[in-house]
């Protein structure tokens, strides 16, 4: 009997495969279901899966680290890295701020290869997920491998990302084999060949089926949609750049702004400054920042949440110490305040061709931007379209009467590789759901690169996802 034989008939054995009707995480009903998280509680066949994924992969294949991708498959890389040496790294599912707030734990260098290991592939997903924020700390990652094959997609859609799947044991394999052993009716193994027939690369299609769905616009069309001129040169940035990342540099001084704005300049499309966190401020602030904004063609936008009356509106952004209007693109406002908030900024702001974001959405919990609140975002944008270029939103395709008039623009805060929040209430999606599930435009990343061990290369990673998702929204 083959090793390969002989795994499927322990896992049989154990019941980590069942045969029925189970509705799958996906919402289709499937013949079969496979439970491998039951594998810990026999050591010995956990032993000879890790032996068996291990010895698999081809021997060209070089890998520097193993990662598993939780949970189920943590105990297996734990098995693989202890019996055969090999370091492991562990990808977070959720980031916390607190504590050191990294997305991979383990000791790792730029560069180094990185195998995934996985129990089951259905659509790949998962594997993309752990893929994401290895790659975003400089990991290479070219190759997973998984112990069973649902034979649903997951190898064309981890080959579109780059991955080649090695896998053990394809689906329609196990069945047959059950069935030669005796483990398995005739009726039940024609079931479950069918429903695999039928269900060939359903993450794909699905996905297919989605973008169609959804298909928007491009950035280019969008350009000569946009009434605001600063709206119009953004678009036509995002475009050249091959980028819809914005940076909050919320780093704790200027001079470190400065430093990170050389750094990622050219990955990005916009930086987002909060300008009344830097100790160190002076007067040549703006112009040492456009001078980095013009050598890599972003643009430069104070978050400043304006949020009074116009007329006092007026003064914070031109005047005081910081003096907004010299130097930012673009600014941001509430508009608890009325209409005459965005009529103030616009006195000092469209004689200069600048732009304005309305808040219509935030990403932190329990926030009160939600509802009529963001309907009326979106009707004073429409009435003064001339200054304001978009939104701030969370889920702009979720929004009464989307999709939203395509000469706004949508960006996103509360972004990072995996899902999640901070201590305080902010909440985290990924570029992929921000972007192509949510209908945003552009991802505003803080945390998830200025505290990564290499900024530029977390930002590069942005980028790809950010670009990706849009790239997909429009084909
Ligand atoms: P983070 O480190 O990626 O969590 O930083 C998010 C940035 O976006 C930070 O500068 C916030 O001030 C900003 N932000 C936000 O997080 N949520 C919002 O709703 C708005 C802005 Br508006």
């Amino acid at each position: 009997m083959s090793s390969m034989e002989s795994l499927i008939l322990q896992l049989h054995e154990i019941s980590a495969v069942k045969f029925g009707s189970f509705k799958l995480k996906s919402g289709i009903t499937s013949p079969v279901y496979i439970d491998l998280r039951l594998i810990i509680s026999h050591p010995s066949l956990l032993r000879h899966i890790s032996q068996t994924l291990i010895t698999s992969i081809p021997t060209t294949t070089t890998f520097d680290l193993i990662c598993g991708v939780p949970y189920t498959a943590l105990p297996i890389a734990t098995t693989v890295s202890i019996s055969n040496d090999i370091p492991m790294v562990m990808r977070r599912k959720e980031v916390k701020d607190y504590g050191t707030s990294k997305a991979i734990e383990g000791n790792y260098q730029k560069d180094q290869a990185c195998l995934i290991i996985e129990d089951l592939v259905t659509s790949g997903a998962s594997v993309l997920e752990t893929a994401a924020p290895l790659r975003a700390a400089g990991l290479k990652v070219t190759d997973a491998v998984v112990l069973i094959d649902r034979e649903q997609g997951g190898r064309e859609n981890l080959e579109e990302n780059g991955i080649k799947l090695h896998a053990i044991i394809k689906l329609s394999e196990m069945v047959r084999v059950l069935r030669d052993k005796g483990k398995l009716e005739e009726e039940t193994e024609k079931g479950v060949l069918r429903f695999l027939e039928e269900n060939r690369r359903v993450g794909v299609v699905k996905a297919v089926e989605k973008s169609v769905r959804v298909k928007s616009l491009g950035f280019e069309e969008r350009a000569k949609l946009a009434k605001n001129e600063m709206g119009k040169r953004l678009f036509e940035v995002m475009v050249k750049k091959e980028s819809n990342l914005c940076v909050a540099a919320d780093v704790g001084t200027a001079k470190e702004l400065l430093e990170l704005a050389e750094k990622v300049g050219q990955e990005i499309c916009l930086l987002k400054t909060h300008v009344d966190i830097l100790p160190d401020f002076t007067p040549d602030f703006g112009a040492k920042l456009r001078a980095i904004a013009d050598k890599y063609n972003f643009l430069i936008f104070e978050d400043r949440k304006f949020a009074d009356i116009g007329n006092t509106v007026t003064m914070q952004y031109e005047g005081g110490i910081f003096r907004i209007l010299d130097w930012a693109d673009i600014v941001n406002c509430h508009i608890i305040s009325g209409p005459g908030i965005v009529d103030g900024l616009k006195l000092k702001g469209l004689p200069l061709g600048k732009g304005l974001l309305l808040l219509a959405e935030m990403s932190s919990a329990g926030n009160f931007a939600k509802g009529d609140y963001t309907a009326a975002a979106v009707k004073i944008a429409e009435e003064h379209s001339d200054f304001v270029m978009g939104f701030i939103s969370v889920n702009p395709a979720s929004w009464p009467g989307a999709p939203v008039n395509p000469a706004f623009i949508q960006a996103t805060p509360g972004v990072q590789m995996v899902t999640g929040g901070d201590a305080l209430g902010q909440q985290y999606n990924t570029p992929y759901s921000v972007i192509y599930d949510r209908g945003s435009d552009i991802i505003i990343v803080g945390r998830g690169i200025i505290r990564a061990a290499n900024p530029a290369e977390a930002a590069r990673e942005y980028r790809l996802q950010g670009w990706d998702a849009y790239l997909a929204k429009c084909t």
